[in-house]
C-alpha cells in the first residue's frame, strides 16, 4: 500500500459530483478520485452522469468505483444496509448538495465533510480556504462542513498535480500516432484548441491562414469542432482550412491523452478550470476561455489570474479579445511571440511547481479535522 505524506492513514472518500454542463466538474473529480486511488486511498465516486467517463478515463482506475447519484430507492437501500458504511470523508463537491438521507447516515459516523470549491486566482480565496461552515439545518444540523478552496498561492489548497504528472512522452511517436486526417508535417507549428463558442475565432482562422508560417489547428470534439465549423462557414473557408491553416479534428481523449496533447502542441487553447490547470502543467503558451458567467463575474477571475501569474501586456490582450472582454485586434501568434509567452508559461510553471499540489494538502487537512 502506498501513503503519500509518512503519517497519513489510507482512508476510504465519499465524492459526490453533478454534472452541471460541460466537462470540468466530472474532468476535476475523477482526476482528485484517481490521484487519491494511486496514493492507496479507497474513492466511491457518486455521480449523476458519468458517460463522459467513457472517453475521460476509459481503463478506469483501481481503487475508484464510480456509482450512480443515489435518489430515493437507492438511499433507502443503502439506510437499510446495516454493511454500508460511509467514507472517513464525504466530499461535495462544487457545493452539489448531498442528498438527505446520505447526511442523515454521515451524522451516525465521524466522517469529515468537506465542500470542494472552484479555482480563482481572486483574493477571496486565501480568506476562505479551510473555514468551516456550520450545517443549521436538516438531518446533519450541527455538524460541519469544511471550505477546501483550490487556488495558486501558499495560503489555498493548490492545484491537482499527481506525484507522476510528469511521465515519460515521446512527442514524435505520439504525434505520429494520432488518428487525424492528414498526417502532420515537420515544419508545421501546431495549435491544440478547446473553447467554446469565442467571438474572436474567425479572426483567429484568418490570420492563421494568412501567418508567415504553416500551422496545424487540432480542434477538439463538442463545442469546439461544432464552433470552428460555423466560423470557416462564415468565412466561406474550406472546413480542412486554407493558405497557411490546415485544421484537424481530433477524437475525444482520456485525459492523459488530453495531457499529451497539450505537451505536444506549441501554443493551447484551453477552457473551463481542469484544462487551464494542465496548460500550466505542460508549461506551453496558452490561452483561457474562461467559463462565461451571466453576472461577468468570470472578468475578475481572469484579470485576477493574469495578475496572480504576471501575464505579459501583448498576452494579457490576447485573453481580452479571446474572452469578449473588448474587441480586437487579436495579437497575432507570430513566432517572437510565441517564445516570449513560453518563457513566461515556463517560470509560471516553475512557481506553480514550488506549491504544494492539492491531494496532499486534502490529506493533510482531513488528518488534522479527524
Ligand atoms: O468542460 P469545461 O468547460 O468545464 C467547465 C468548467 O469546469 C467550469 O468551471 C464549470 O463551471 C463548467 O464546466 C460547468 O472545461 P474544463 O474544466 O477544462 O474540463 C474539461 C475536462 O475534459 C478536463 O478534465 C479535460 C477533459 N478532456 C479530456 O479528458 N479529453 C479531451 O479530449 C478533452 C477535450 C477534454
Amino acid at each position: 500500500m502506498k501513503s503519500d505524506t509518512h503519517s497519513s492513514p489510507l482512508l476510504r472518500w465519499d465524492i459526490f459530483c453533478r454534472v452541471i454542463d460541460n466537462h470540468g466538474d466530472l474532468g476535476v473529480c475523477w482526476r482528485l478520485s484517481a490521484d487519491l486511488a494511486q496514493r492507496g486511498h479507497t474513492v466511491r465516486l457518486w455521480v449523476d452522469d458519468s458517460s463522459a467517463l467513457a472517453w475521460m478515463a476509459p481503463k478506469g482506475c483501481t481503487g475508484v468505483t464510480v456509482h450512480a447519484w443515489p435518489i430515493a430507492r437507492a438511499l433507502q437501500d443503502l439506510v437499510l444496509d446495516t454493511t454500508f458504511q460511509v467514507g472517513d470523508v464525504v466530499i461535495e463537491a462544487f457545493g452539489c448538495k448531498l442528498p438527505e438521507a446520505f447526511q442523515a447516515l454521515m451524522a451516525r459516523t465521524k466522517s469529515v465533510w468537506i465542500n470542494l470549491e472552484y479555482l480563482s486566482a481572486e483574493a477571496y480565496v486565501a480568506r476562505s480556504h479551510g473555514l468551516a461552515s456550520p450545517v443549521m439545518s436538516g438531518p446533519a444540523k450541527g455538524e460541519t462542513k469544511w471550505f477546501f478552496f483550490p487556488g495558486f498561492t501558499p495560503d489555498t489548497g493548490g492545484l491537482l498535480r499527481e506525484p507522476d504528472w510528469l511521465d515519460k512522452f515521446d512527442r514524435t511517436a505520439w504525434l505520429s500516432s494520432l488518428p487525424i486526417n492528414k498526417p502532420i508535417t515537420h515544419n508545421e507549428r501546431l495549435i491544440s484548441l478547446f473553447c467554446y463558442e469565442p467571438a474572436a475565432l474567425p479572426e483567429l482562422l484568418k490570420q492563421l491562414s494568412q501567418a508567415d508560417e504553416p500551422t496545424r489547428l487540432l480542434v477538439a470534439q463538442g463545442r469546439p469542432s461544432a464552433a470552428v465549423e460555423s466560423a470557416t462557414q462564415a468565412l466561406q473557408m474550406p472546413s480542412c482550412g486554407e493558405g497557411q491553416l490546415h485544421i484537424s479534428t481530433i477524437p475525444y481523449f482520456s485525459q492523459t491523452e488530453f495531457g499529451h496533447l497539450l505537451w505536444a502542441c506549441d501554443f493551447n487553447f484551453v477552457r473551463g478550470e481542469d484544462s487551464l490547470v494542465r496548460a500550466l502543467w505542460a508549461g506551453q503558451p496558452f490561452a483561457w476561455h474562461i467559463y462565461p458567467q451571466e453576472d461577468l463575474a468570470h472578468h475578475n477571475k481572469l484579470q485576477a489570474f493574469q495578475a496572480m501569474l504576471d501575464m505579459p501586456t501583448d498576452l494579457k490582450q490576447f485573453h481580452s479579445v479571446w474572452n469578449d472582454l473588448e474587441t480586437g485586434p487579436l495579437p497575432a501568434l507570430s513566432r517572437a511571440r510565441l517564445e516570449r509567452w513560453r518563457d513566461w508559461s515556463s517560470q509560471a510553471q516553475q512557481r506553480l511547481l514550488a506549491q504544494t499540489d492539492l491531494t496532499t494538502q486534502l490529506i493533510r487537512f482531513v488528518a488534522q479535522k479527524r
